[in-house]
């Protein structure tokens, strides 16, 4: 368990209501009933009695206000288990949202409040000072869009969270706000910000399934950016994204579905399934392989009509969306083509009549030549010095074949989709400063973790980075300007995983790309030349019972990743057949998806090197992502998700922790915690302590002047004046609130003596 360092709580004694540890619930209250040298008993709220060490234990404020404070830093005593119960009785009264300074926290209601995202409510938050009204998305993109306007800088804001949290429709609010802001009033046609908002739909009917952690699971990374022109209205949008998941195309496991599109449209209205010979989605091989074909509370056919309506308003003509659904519907026809051995070694045939329906299927919705299709499927051309040989796939290598036509296919209709919204909305070369929203993957780490994982977690790294270094920056603006001393602080970065991750050469992305390169590479020599390469690495650990797995030491916790698949999907290769049997279609849709080879790759010198890096060319893209976000002022957004039931009013303690630790909330609780994590202003200062000197309060008074006069009486080591607050250090509340109770019970005390004198 990670806990927040905030150095030995002080004051502890018999009766203290503290924190502990606890399996179940992560913290738990209670009192303390004996101390012996470090070991302290504990008698819980729930009636039972735990011993713990001194240091693992904590204070609990016992005026910690009944709803919670809206903003941690608010907190008297910032700990773990405070930032906890704060969150947690804040979510019971269903106010989701919480600000741990400027960053705000979301936990997923699993439920609509309606009310909270309504126009009325747009309209409050319209230019209210930020922390006036309650914590909501509305106010950072308020904050975001401000500072854009009146410092003419770009803003970006980062949505984090673990799949499910809800960062996708906490986006959604972002962008809709944004566009109320920046919006014209309706004109004719389609204005900028209704064609920013209709691609939403649209790429989630393409990059969106149902997966077992969330009915309506982003497969894709992405960052929106929204341009505006010098009045603040928004002129323009580019949408770049991340990494689609490819193997979901042709491999789903139960209960989780395919991409949202493969269902849309097997709704679709008669004339449509008859014009693409659709039937329903069981008798498809890639829907199959998973029970679940509905979801509830949707109806695909609904959908189906609405991302039609989307896509005509952000751009996409009535033949371009033919076209596009022509591709799905060829993409389902080819996964039931099926193969058995041929007649020669090593060879195969279609299996039967209906694998040769399919086939043709494919080739008429497709627009190619039906026997140059099976042709490609079947065999594989290869090139020596000296001949050109067509060689026969056994049944495995046809099917490996099919797939991968699949997923190629998939992948450039995505691509394909996005780059028609970025050139359908337009970019406005004038724009002088943008709002950049990103929705991306947060930290994973399941029972087996591959490459995707790898790049996921590789992502967070990078962004827990620069999240770390923000949040260091802001602590150090506000001691600025409180004009206090804060040279000392010192806080240790993730710097180290980047390089074993990144580095060039000798990182783990570059020694794949070196193994993809030889062909006698396999995931065994590929793991044991990373076992001796970072043999000494902090960060790094070969698990002592296997020979290929890796473990990585992340920011977030340790991740074991199976290397076998590593080389496979590191690879981007398209096979030379299928690209030249596509890019000769009869349609231009699908010829424009394969577009003629680059000079470059093609010439490539040596044949080993004849590979596109997916690794490689994703780490290009997080360099421009984080390019492009350290030119921007940053927001952050960490998503929540309480409980893995996805239901509302569960809070799973442990669970949320775990997420806090992930999503660097605790981690800039901790840098927080490495200077003057309390801030009191000084009449509050003064009204909780000012008991303890009494007589510098008499007459008039100075505040500042009577908070330094207190803390001067008190010789209290650890704290600074500001030019409007008083900072301590961690653990100086506990010690100050441990003196004004002992003032108190002594004061008590007197007073009872008085009563019972006065009976
Ligand atoms: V994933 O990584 O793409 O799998 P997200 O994007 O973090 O995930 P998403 O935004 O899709 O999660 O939210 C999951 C579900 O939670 C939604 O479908 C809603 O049913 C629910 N949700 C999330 N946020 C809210 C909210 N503010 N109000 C109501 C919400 N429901
Ligand atoms: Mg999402």
């Amino acid at each position: 368990m990670c806990v927040v360092e905030m150095g030995t709580p002080v004051n502890i004694i018999i009766g203290s209501h503290v924190w502990a540890e606890d399996p179940a619930v992560a913290w738990i209250d209670g009192q303390v009933s004996k101390i012996n040298g470090e070991e302290v008993e504990i008698q819980t709220s729930d009636g039972k009695k735990v011993v713990a060490s001194l240091s693992k234990i904590y204070p609990k404020d016992l005026e910690a206000p009944a709803g919670g404070v809206d903003d941690m830093t608010k907190l008297s005593y910032l700990h773990e288990p405070g930032v906890l119960q704060n969150l947690a009785t804040r979510y019971k009264l269903n106010e989701i949202y919480t600000y741990t300074g400027s960053i705000l926290i979301a936990i997923n209601p699993f439920q609509r409040l309606p009310h909270l995202y309504d126009g009325h409510m747009m309209e409050q938050y319209k230019g209210a000072p930020f922390g006036e009204l309650s914590p909501h998305v509305f106010a950072i993109a308020d904050v975001a869009y401000r500072a854009m306007i009146n410092e003419g800088k770009s803003n970006s804001i980062l949505v984090s969270g673990e799949s499910g949290a809800g960062k996708t429709e906490t986006t959604k609010m972002l962008m809709r706000y944004l566009a109320y802001l920046g919006g014209r009033k309706a004109t004719e046609g389609r204005t900028v910000e209704q064609q920013v908002l209709e691609s939403n739909p649209v790429l989630e009917a393409f990059g969106n399934a149902k997966t077992v952690r969330n009915n309506n699971s982003s497969r894709f990374g992405k960052f929106v950016e929204i341009q505006f022109d010098k009045h603040g209205r928004i002129s323009g949008a580019a949408i770049r994204t991340y990494l689609l998941e490819r193997s979901r195309v042709c491999q789903v496991s139960d209960p989780e579905r395919n991409y949202h599109c493969f269902y849309l449209l097997c709704a679709a209205p008669p004339e449509e399934i008859e014009k693409y010979k659709l039937a329903n989605p069981k008798s498809f091989h890639y829907l199959n392989q998973s029970n679940c074909y509905e979801l509830v509370g949707v109806n695909d056919a609904h959908e189906y009509l609405a991302t039609r309506r989307a896509m005509d308003i952000v751009g996409v003509s009535e033949k371009e969306q033919d076209a596009i659904f022509r591709v799905v519907a060829a993409i389902l026809h080819l996964g039931n083509v099926e193969f058995a051995k041929g007649k020669e070694i090593d060879s195969s045939v279609l299996k039967d009549d209906q694998s040769k329906f399919h086939l043709q299927m494919t080739a008429e919705l497709l627009m190619c030549d039906l026997l140059a299709l099976e042709d490609a499927l079947l065999k594989r051309v290869m090139v020596t010095p000296e001949e050109v040989i067509k060689r026969s796939l056994d049944p495995v290598g046809a099917t490996v074949s099919r797939d991968g036509l699949a997923k190629t296919l998939y992948s450039r209709l995505f691509d394909w989709l996005v780059d028609k919204i970025n050139v359908s909305i337009g970019q406005d070369p004038n724009s002088k400063s943008l709002i950049g929203v990103l929705d991306i993957y947060g930290f994973e780490s399941f029972k087996t973790n591959s490459f995707e994982q790898f790049c996921i977690n590789f992502t967070n790294e990078k962004l827990q980075q620069h999240f770390n270094q923000h949040v260091f920056k802001m602590e150090q603006e506000e001691y600025t300007k409180e004009e206090i001393d804060w040279s000392y602080i010192e806080f240790v970065d993730n710097q180290d995983v980047l390089d074993l991750i990144e580095k060039k050469p000798g990182g783990i992305v570059a020694l794949l790309d070196e193994a993809c390169m030889f062909p006698k590479s396999t995931h065994e020599t590929f793991s044991q030349k990373l076992y001796q390469t970072f043999k000494a690495h902090k960060r790094f650990i070969k698990p002592k019972l296997s020979r290929t797995d890796f473990t990585i030491a992340h920011y977030a916790g340790e991740v074991l990743y199976q290397s076998d698949q590593f080389l496979d999907k590191n690879k981007d290769y398209v096979v030379p057949e299928h690209q030249d049997l596509l890019s000769a279609s009869k349609c231009t849709f699908v010829a424009g998806l394969f577009p003629p080879l680059q000079e470059e790759t093609t010439k490539s010198s040596s044949k080993s090197s004849k590979f596109s890096s997916i690794g490689s060319r994703f780490k290009l893209q997080l360099q421009q992502l984080m390019e492009t976000l350290n030119s921007t002022e940053p927001h952050y957004i960490r998503c929540v998700k309480p409980n893995n039931l996805l239901k509302p009013a569960v809070f799973e303690n442990v669970n949320v922790m775990q997420q806090l630790r992930c999503g660097g909330v605790l981690e800039a609780i901790r840098i927080s915690c490495a200077g003057y994590p309390t801030r009191k202003t000084f009449f509050e200062f003064l009204n909780r302590f000012g008991l303890l000197a009494p007589e510098v309060l008499e007459g008039n008074y100075d505040e500042k002047v009577a908070c330094k006069k207190i803390l001067e009486k008190l010789e209290l080591i650890g704290s600074q004046i500001g030019k409007t607050k008083i900072f301590l250090r961690a653990g100086k509340m506990a010690e100050l609130d441990a003196r004004r109770a002992l003032k108190l019970n002594n004061a008590a005390k007197v007073i009872q003596g008085q009563i019972r004198t006065h009976i």
